[in-house]
């Protein structure tokens, strides 16, 4: 048999093999078959990347950098990441599965970050502090925390890596970055981007490997002072007991059961269009997805009938095809995870109208397809209506009104996002108000962008990602005070 491709990890600016000695074959989702080899780093390779991170940081080229030229050094990133685009979605598709029309999409726009958080870099002021004290001067600097470790899930490697990266460089922190293995490739791709941009060595170091050996070593290593973590919820709380332990700067962007509500007096194609989106993009395998659909009682029948016609077209099939609109789940734990929630949801009596089932098709070759599959007559109760399913698999919930679907809607212990569908304004504001979730859309579903800040309410997370904040996460605050004063008054006395 040919030898699969063989990754090694960067650190300190140099490709290394992992200490370990040993490698995980990567799986490409639409054939279950593997197609390269990743390192699968141990302590001892957390150790070397977090050393080459904390050595970047303290010495070197990369602390005497104004952050302007920081800021530069990011646009060119974002310059080589644009030209390398479709490359890096081939990498991304045949790593997780999604489809190429999408990656492509997303590749295009992952550079925005680096231009954002690059003009941003130089733009962090501190602050003249009036003093309420005479003859003192007193003022403020925003300053990196120092080695940041940014973990990533499987469903969107880049660009997840992007919301983590682009800010920390921005601040002047280094980086060790920790793709989840089974979608390593696109970062190890990544990286060599980052070298040709002249970033200088051990900035942006890549260790790979499972989460419980080089990930645990990562997070609680003594020298990283902060984790950027997306994830699902059990690690998320884990990383942030541990990270504890340093007493380490957590984000965490963990899941959701996030609610798409329409109303009786929403534009029922558009709706359609967003509750399809919400759940059947990505295969449903997006913290975002909108797996809980709120119909409105009188308008239920008819808008499951037209669900049902436009879910049932659904193409599936190669996610390399321009064509195909829902490609395979990314793992094989995850497809069986899918499946045993669609038994779940049969067993606790939700109604199933679509799918249910692994899929079957010819067009699926050897691939982790599930059927997309709709239940009906959910209760919020049930474990369909409250788990985090991570696939193609909607909850339809009946509401009576606005006030019974906020409470439908509120009542899961999540709050990463939430659509609203309605044409009446008052309605969009006033439940996009009691709505619990970090991200609202109305008449829309699936936006992001880098200037928006993202982040969940409730167990979907702590802190925020994109937008002009999210650079303070990666930030802390020095005061300077200095005295003007012609001598030392009493030193024996608070000043
Ligand atoms: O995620 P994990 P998994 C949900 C989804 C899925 C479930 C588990 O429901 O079924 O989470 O998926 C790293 N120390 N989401 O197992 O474990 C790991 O290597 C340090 C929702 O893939 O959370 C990977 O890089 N790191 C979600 C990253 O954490 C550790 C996206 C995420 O892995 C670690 C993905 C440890 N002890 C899954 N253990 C979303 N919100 O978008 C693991 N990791």
């Amino acid at each position: 048999m040919a030898q699969l491709p063989k990754y090694q990890m960067h650190v300190g600016g140099t490709w290394v093999d992992p200490l370990s000695g040993e490698w995980l074959e990567t799986d490409n989702p639409f054939n279950g078959k593997p197609w390269a080899l990743i390192p699968r780093g141990n302590a001892d390779d957390a150790n070397r990347a977090v050393a080459a991170a904390k050595d970047a940081f303290d010495n070197g080229e990369w602390p005497r950098l104004t952050a302007t030229e920081r800021g530069n050094l990011l646009r060119r990133l974002g310059d080589l990441i644009a030209r390398d685009a479709d490359r890096l979605a081939a990498t991304e598709v045949q790593d997780n599965g999604k489809l190429i029309a999408e990656m492509r999409g997303q590749l295009r726009y992952v550079p925005q970050w680096y231009y954002y958080f690059g003009g941003l870099a130089d733009k962090v002021e501190g602050a003249v502090i009036p003093s309420d004290k005479p003859d003192m001067f007193n003022y403020t600097r925003h300053e990196p925390l120092g080695v940041v470790v940014a973990i990533t899930a499987w469903n969107s490697p880049l660009l997840l890596t992007a919301y983590k990266l682009a800010p920390a460089l921005a601040a002047g922190n280094t980086v060790v970055l920790k793709p989840s293995e089974y979608t390593s490739a696109s970062a190890l791709e990544f990286v060599k981007l980052v070298d040709e941009a002249e970033f200088p060595p051990g900035v942006v170091n890549v260790a790979t490997g499972y989460g419980r050996e080089v990930g645990e070593a990562l997070i609680s290593h003594p020298d990283v002072a902060k984790v950027a973590f997306t994830g699902g919820s059990v690690t998320g709380r884990h990383v942030y007991e541990t990270a504890a332990g340093g007493l380490k700067r957590v984000t965490l962007e963990l899941g959701g059961k996030s609610p798409n509500i329409v109303f009786e007096d929403a534009d029922i194609e558009d709706a359609v269009k967003g509750a399809i989106s919400g759940i059947f993009a990505a295969s449903g395998q997006t913290c975002v997805a909108g797996s809980r659909l709120l119909l409105q009682e009188d308008i239920h029948d008819e808008f499951v009938e037209r669900l049902l016609r436009t879910a049932k077209t659904a193409r599936l099939g190669d996610p390399m095809d321009m064509d195909t609109q829902v490609g395979p789940v990314t793992t094989p734990p995850q497809f069986d995870k899918v499946l045993s929630y669609i038994s779940i949801a049969k067993e606790e009596g939700a109604n199933c109208l679509l799918g249910g089932r692994a899929a079957q098709r010819p067009e699926c070759g050897d691939g982790w397809f599930v059927e997309p599959t709709i239940f009906d007559d959910v209760s919020n109760d049930m474990r369909i209506a409250q788990e985090e399913v991570f696939g193609p698999v909607l909850s339809i919930i009946r509401f009576r009104d606005d006030d019974e679907a906020v409470a439908i809607a509120n009542d899961v212990m999540y709050g990463l996002a939430a659509g609203v569908w309605t044409q009446n304004v008052r309605r969009s504001i006033t439940v996009a108000d009691r709505l619990q979730a970090g991200t609202v859309w109305v008449n829309t579903y699936r936006a992001v962008s880098f200037m928006s800040p993202f982040g969940g309410y409730k167990m979907s997370g702590i802190g925020r990602e994109n937008g002009a904040d999210a650079i303070r996460e990666y930030l802390q605050t020095k005061s300077v005070w200095i005295s003007t004063a012609s001598e030392v008054p009493n030193p024996f006395v608070l000043r």
